[in-house]
């Protein structure tokens, strides 16, 4: 299987985030892009490739321009503002009453982050973009494959991380939300209805909210429950989409210890609803940090599950665009997504 990833992706790299009261080491870091290429290797998955420069378009296809440009600046006035250390939200507004951010740097954090634990720094800007740039382009390669009746699938290595990040909205260590990019790229490409199917261990809200309204993307999940797990406020049974989009959100609550077997029974009754859907093309967030040695995850899957997660995947028979997301057990992650790749491709057969 291709893969897609740019060098560039490797300079976001913050040194700490606030957490249940404390700093700690940024667990999103570069070395998890490090240990996915080392996986991707050892497992002789396929050619390693590095994305177009897009530009912002592709972006600027999921996202608001005003969000898109804060982004931009964020840092150079950060700098100029407080100095060398990275930006963080101290504040959030008491309602959105508004519909526009107040102008000033603070206030526009709060704007447009949910969350205490998502950095600023030199370089956020150019990995965020080089990280949309790695799903656009593999989304690019797949759709061209659909077009030549060549039905293909292709890995796009993003990191930073997507499935938090709303229209106007950071959060959950992401800024672009690659897995929208992915899939709105696809709908442009041809397919006139794609599926997203997100295996991360936390809910996709910025991809919920992105598709929310839409019949042509359909967006189905299963996660830690929200009761428990971030992000807390999204990803209950009863979320299901609104006005044309009605029925077009999927989500499926777990509850904390989900070993390989309840999970691959669950993962294969959100599958059977997504076929029923029915889907044109396919985009997976990727995420592993369902690993039960994975420092976020409150399940306990084994390296063994993997394979089956890939292969259950690739039933769907359907172009596919994997985005990585999530998988913190640095060492680990790696084999782990070489595995679902192994076992996607093993079982991927022409739809
Ligand atoms: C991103 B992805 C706050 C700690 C909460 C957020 C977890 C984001 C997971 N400092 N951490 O879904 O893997
Ligand atoms: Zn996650």
């Amino acid at each position: 299987m291709l893969t897609i990833f740019s060098p560039d992706q490797r300079l976001h790299a913050p040194e700490s985030e606030f957490s249940r009261g404390r700093m700690i080491p940024y667990r999103e870091t570069p070395a998890r892009a490090d240990s996915v290429l080392a996986g991707i290797v050892a497992a002789g998955l396929g050619p390693v490739e590095t994305p177009e420069d897009l530009g912002t378009g592709p972006v600027l296809a999921v996202h608001d321009a005003a969000y898109v440009d804060f982004l931009q600046t964020c840092w150079t006035r950060w700098r100029v503002e407080q100095g060398d250390h990275p930006a963080f939200p101290t504040a959030w507004p008491l309602d959105r009453l508004g519909q526009a951010p107040p102008r000033g740097l603070e206030g526009e954090l709060g704007w447009y982050c949910f969350d205490s634990g998502t950095a600023i720094g030199p370089g956020t800007w150019e990995a965020a973009l080089a990280s949309a740039h790695s799903a656009a382009t593999a989304a690019m390669r797949v759709s061209a494959g659909a077009t030549e009746g060549l039905v293909g699938a292709a890995f796009a290595l993003c990191r930073p991380p997507g499935h938090h990040a709303a229209a106007a909205m950071m959060g959950g260590y992401c800024y672009f939300n690659n897995a929208a990019i992915a899939a709105q790229t696809l709908r442009h490409g041809g397919a006139a209805k794609v599926a997203v199917v997100d295996v991360d261990f936390h809910h996709g809200n910025g991809t919920q909210a992105i598709f929310w309204t839409r019949a042509d993307v359909l967006v189905a999940s299963l996660h830690a429950d929200p009761s428990y797990a971030f992000p807390y406020y999204c990803g209950f049974a009863d979320e299901t989409g609104a006005g044309p989009g009605e029925g077009a959100t999927l989500n499926m609550p777990l509850p904390k210890g989900m070993d390989d077997a309840a999970y691959l029974v669950a993962l294969a009754t959100l599958l059977r609803r997504v076929a029923a859907h029915g889907a044109d093309a396919l985009v997976v967030s990727l995420g592993v940090d369902t690993f039960g040695k994975d420092p976020l995850s409150a399940f306990a899957l084994s390296a063994g599950a993997y394979p089956r997660i890939g292969a259950a995947l690739a039933g769907l028979g359907l172009p596919t665009v994997l985005v990585m997301e999530g998988g913190y057990a640095t060492e680990a992650t790696g084999r782990n997504v070489a595995a679902v790749l192994g076992g996607f491709t093993e079982a991927f057969t022409m739809g």
